[in-house]
């Protein structure tokens, strides 16, 4: 029952890890090392590779690197923390270091290896000499003696720690693999301990004869490390982590972890023993409640931890009555001093600050969680109230777990991790189990679980584990506005308790899809640099998903989907899904275009249909028609349930399930059109109905420059969708497998109910609006998020090779197949290229001119205008480009030339000066769809905003400025409403021009 904190370092055994947890990291440590040692399909994988496992460089937290390994190694290592599998035995080395800097001391082995010299005395009956390390650690320990230690004890609930490293565990298995021990957590509990009681940190020297006490700086937290020799016999190694307190927690794990490997693989070199400062031991490992080890010269502190257990007195006890009794185990700490320059109210004090923090004080784990990208909230400490075994508080308990059930299916999708980005931390107190009545100790205890499935009674937390799994995974899903109580429950009964692992064919297929919708967008990037293409970047699981939905259907036998879609990877989906040939495309991009379109404005290729056929992987095919649209974003949705309507009618569809709607939208657009509420109208009405259009909001979380907040008043995108009672899945679009099974989910919905079902693909846009738009200048932050992103291609292949789903080899295949297809893409360019079409540009006609008005003023008043608009506050740093760009404005007005975006700065400041109040609004006002008003300037490094042109002059009138939501007729209604009562206002509502 009882368990050490060493029993939970899963660090030696990567078969615990996953079973290839450390494989990419340690290809990778090659790659670095030296390029060509990697074959070079890696490369260009490894190009923006950051290992998760990797300790922080030696040179970011201040220490110098590592000499070469090899220099020491510990015999024939295996570390016994965790009783971990032998490692073969290694070849004996020089004496490896012991306990506390032994290198520093080691002197040559008093006896050469090898016979005894036949001068020595008898080895007593029954001995055998101590050589080498072993011998040197008899000389430590007598060496020892001379300090004058003390010991402080306490006993720490363990009930806090035990829950929270759950549930980092629980995340880290769905997402980057590896697992976090009691001994990570309480190491880097003693770390910020440390920081705590700075006394701590104290050891005592002799100096010539005197004495002198010294604080460390640093924190070189040492791990005593039990290794088990070839023969069977123990030592002792004591490696540190090197500035520790410099790291945060995720930096602690990675350099704690790559210590473990390295002593595991004979690895340490000198420089990992020099200059501990503090050291860890865990003698808990083999059942040792309490222990007092030896203190080493050079060191103030060594702390060891015991097992993790309940009190002696409930050994035997039954679990079940231990948690109707709010019994919970407890981890014995003790912290050995060095008596001459530490004092015990010291040491008293800092094993309390270990205490305080591992029951959750100073913010402690939810450091832990922020470092390691985990968007919950930690689970909070609680004293036990009303006990169970009272039959009223029973009863109320009882019902409380019902109420969170039902909560969580109404709003589990807030605390869902479905943003790529995170950044957030997911909380909503109506899903906090406190908020409830429940705490850490109601957990263990057994409750009716209503209607989930599964055995009637059981645990709060398993109850908890199977709603936190339905909903609040990489899955989110929106359901419990349906009123139809069988929806629902058809619902219930595929989220709840389901395993959502996908078979080894899907996960490959997932993977080649991926590359092709990657290398279809890196190809034109390297290609055809500047051209607009509307990148699906960021978000290409939406081909896996059209993909899998175009398999189903037809395996399905549906015959034929008509889809709608703007611009976002709408080149893209025409290769991947529809089937047009790359050559054609590419041809559009060599000039060939259509001479009817828009005079050859060049965005023919995003909005023109086409139809192909869609093979499955079992051979079945489908007609896939990509209906044509204008650049008007959503006008196209009523437009493609009219064809399908028409085609379901023509050929007899009643049941309307051989001709299937699929509608792609923008966020920012599926929020602001009008035309998107007034189309699901149609939905259910008897002469328009179509049998259910499966949505996919592409929701890249941006619309051109203007952010959700400015986008729209829905707390979703998709909030309108409510309006038709279709159930949303919001979906993290960098967790391909979830996008598939969200995908299959809404289909079988569909098809079931025939109605509307919505997806939200959360994902980002790697570039601009386009790929000439600089989306630095509005979202500084977020971009530098994205530029650190890798590929969605990228992580979900590291991750199938973490899990051990796929070989190294494998995946070397893939990613030979990545640049094969990008190889034959470049061919059949050339063979495809025609002459560049020439193209007849009309200028416009002449309009004539407007009978002149009076307008000057001052030129001192533009020049105080020129001043603002060209200058920024104290401590407010500009977008670098921008910052040039606006001092070229300056220039330019002493040239006596203005450009526009300048000229209308000039005359809004000039009317604000003379008293009359302007407002603006429109699509991306703030910044200029083209990138040239830029009347908001937004702080580079914190994403603060500040407008100019508010501070001209004390007494001026008011500049308003905003970004619209995504549409046209409320947005014009409105500044026409404004206009009507602000008659001495200038008010403005600016159009944005075609796409
Ligand atoms: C009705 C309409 N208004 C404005 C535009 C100009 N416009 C083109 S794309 C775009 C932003 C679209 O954002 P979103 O819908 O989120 O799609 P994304 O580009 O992010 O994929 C705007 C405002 C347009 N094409 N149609």
């Amino acid at each position: 029952m009882s368990e050490s904190p060493m029993s939970g370092h899963q660090g030696i055994d990567p078969t615990e890890l996953g079973p290839n947890m450390w494989l990419v990291d340690e290809m990778y440590r090659r790659y670095r090392d030296d390029p060509d040692a990697v074959g070079e399909h890696w490369r260009e994988f490894f190009e923006d590779f950051t290992p998760k496992l990797d300790p922080p460089s030696a040179a970011s937290n201040g220490h110098p690197a590592a000499p070469a390994p090899d220099a020491v190694q510990a015999e024939g290592s295996t570390p016994a923390w965790g009783r971990a599998p032998r490692t073969p035995p290694a070849t004996v080395r020089p004496a490896a270091p012991t306990a506390a800097e032994p290198q520093q001391q080691a002197e040559p082995s008093p006896e050469p290896a090898g016979e005894a010299s036949p001068a020595a005395p008898a080895a007593p009956v029954g001995g055998t000499q101590l050589r080498g390390v072993a011998a040197l650690i008899a000389k430590n320990m007598e060496a020892s003696l001379e300090i004058p230690t003390a010991t402080s004890f306490r006993f720490v609930p363990a009930k806090l720690l035990e829950e929270n490293r759950r549930v980092v565990n629980r995340f880290l298995a769905t997402n980057q693999g590896g697992k976090v021990s009691f001994t990570h957590l309480i190491g880097w509990a003693i770390v910020n301990a440390l920081e705590m009681v700075p006394a701590m940190r104290k050891h005592f020297a002799e100096v010539g004869g005197k004495p002198f006490v010294v604080t460390a700086e640093t924190v070189n937290l040492g791990l005593a490390v039990d290794v088990e020799k070839s023969g069977g016999s123990r030592t002792l190694v004591v490696p540190n982590i090197k500035g520790a307190n410099e790291l945060d927690f995720a930096g602690f794990w990675a350099s704690y972890e790559d210590i473990i490997r390295r002593v595991r693989s004979n690895k340490l070199t000198v420089e990992d023993f020099a200059g501990t400062t503090v050291t860890l031991s865990n003698p808990g490992t083999i059942g040792t409640q309490l222990s007092v080890p030896r203190l080493m010269a050079g060191q103030g502190l060594i702390v060891a931890t015991g097992r993790i257990d309940y009190p002696t007195e409930y050994q035997g006890s039954d679990p079940a009555t231990m948690a109707n009794l709010g019994i919970g185990k407890i981890i014995g700490m003790t912290s050995t001093y060095d008596h001459r320059v530490i004092q015990g109210a010291e040491s008293g004090e800092f094993l309390a600050a270990i205490e305080r923090l591992l029951l959750g004080g100073d913010g402690f784990y939810e450091g832990v969680f922020a470092s390691l990208g985990i968007p919950y909230e930690p689970v909070a400490w609680s004293g036990d109230r009303g006990a169970v075994l009272d039959e009223d508080h029973r009863l109320e308990k009882q019902t409380n777990v019902l109420r969170l059930i039902n909560m969580f299916r109404v709003r589990g999708h807030l605390l869902a991790n479905i943003n790529p980005l995170g950044g957030k931390v997911l909380s909503h107190r109506e899903l906090d189990p406190s908020y409830h009545g429940l705490s850490v100790w109601d957990l263990d205890r057994e409750f009716f679980a209503g209607d989930l499935p599964g055995p009637r009674r059981r645990s709060l937390r398993q109850v908890q584990d199977l709603l936190r799994d339905a909903y609040c995974q990489t899955v989110g899903i929106e359901y419990m506005h349906i009123q139809d109580p069988e929806q629902k429950r058809w619902i219930q009964h595929r989220i709840e308790g389901v395993d959502r692992s996908l078979p080894a064919p899907d996960q490959r297929h997932i993977l080649e899809r991926l590359g092709a919708a990657e290398g279809f967008e890196r190809f034109l990037h390297s290609k055809y640099v500047g051209h607009k293409r509307f990148s699906l970047e960021g978000a290409e699981s939406l081909i896996p998903m059209l993909d899998v939905l175009l398999e189903e259907a037809s395996a399905a036998g549906a015959e034929r989907v008509v889809m709608g879609m703007p611009h976002r990877g709408r080149l893209n989906v025409l290769t991947n899904i529809v089937g047009k040939s790359y050559s054609r495309i590419f041809r559009e991009f060599e000039g060939d275009l259509d001479p009817e379109s828009t005079q050859g404005s060049g965005d023919v290729k995003y909005h023109v249909g086409t139809a192909g056929k869609f093979t499955g992987r079992s051979g079945q095919t489908i007609t896939v028609e990509l209906a044509s649209n204008p650049s008007h974003l959503e006008a196209v949705d009523p437009v493609v349930e009219g064809m399908v309507r028409a085609a379901q009618d023509n050929s007899g569809d009643r049941d309307r399930v051989k001709i299937l709607p699929i509608l792609m939208h923008g966020d920012a657009a599926f929020a602001g059109e009008g035309v998107v509420a007034e189309t699901f109208g149609l939905s259910e009405l008897k002469g328009f109905r179509t049998g259910g259009t499966v949505h996919i909001v592409v929701n890249n979380q941006l619309g051109f420059t203007t952010a959700p907040e400015s986008g729209r008043s829905s707390v979703y995108a998709t909030d309108i969708a409510k309006m038709v009672q279709a159930p949303i899945i919001h979906v993290n679009g960098d967790d391909p497998e979830a996008c598939v099974w969200a995908t299959r989910l809404a289909y079988e919905f569909r098809q079931q109910f025939k109605k509307d079902v919505v997806i939200d693909l959360v994902c980002y846009r790697r570039y601009g609006h386009n790929e000439g738009d600089d989306p630095s200048y509005t979202q500084p932050l977020m971009y530098q998020a994205i530029d650190q992103r890798r590929s969605v291609r990228k992580l979900y292949m590291e991750k199938l090779v973490n899990r051990g789903d796929i070989t190294v080899e494998e995946a070397e295949g893939f990613l030979a197949e990545y640049r094969q297809r990008m190889e034959q893409a470049f061919d059949e360019t050339k063979e495809s290229a025609p002459p560049p079409a020439q193209l007849e540009r009309r200028g416009p006609q002449p309009m004539g001119v407007l009978p002149p008005v009076e307008t000057g003023v001052e030129r001192g008043v533009l020049d105080k205008i020129l001043q603002r608009v060209t200058t920024w506050p104290e401590g407010f740093t500009p977008h670098p480009k921008l910052a040039r760009q606006l001092e070229r404005r300056r220039d330019l007005l002493e040239k006596g030339a203005v450009d526009w975006a300048l000229g209308e700065a000039l005359a809004f400041g000039s009317l604000i000066v003379e008293g009359t109040p302007v407002r603006l609004s429109g699509q991306d006002s703030r910044r200029g769809t083209f990138s040239q008003r830029h009347a908001m300037l937004v702080d580079y490094r914190t994403d603060r905003k500040f407008y100019p042109l508010n501070h001209v002059s004390e007494d001026q009138a008011t500049f308003l400025i905003y970004d619209s939501p995504l549409n046209e007729f409320a947005a014009l209604g409105f500044e026409y409403g404004e206009s009507v009562v602000a008659k001495d206002s200038l008010v403005l509502w600016e159009a944005q021009f075609g796409d």
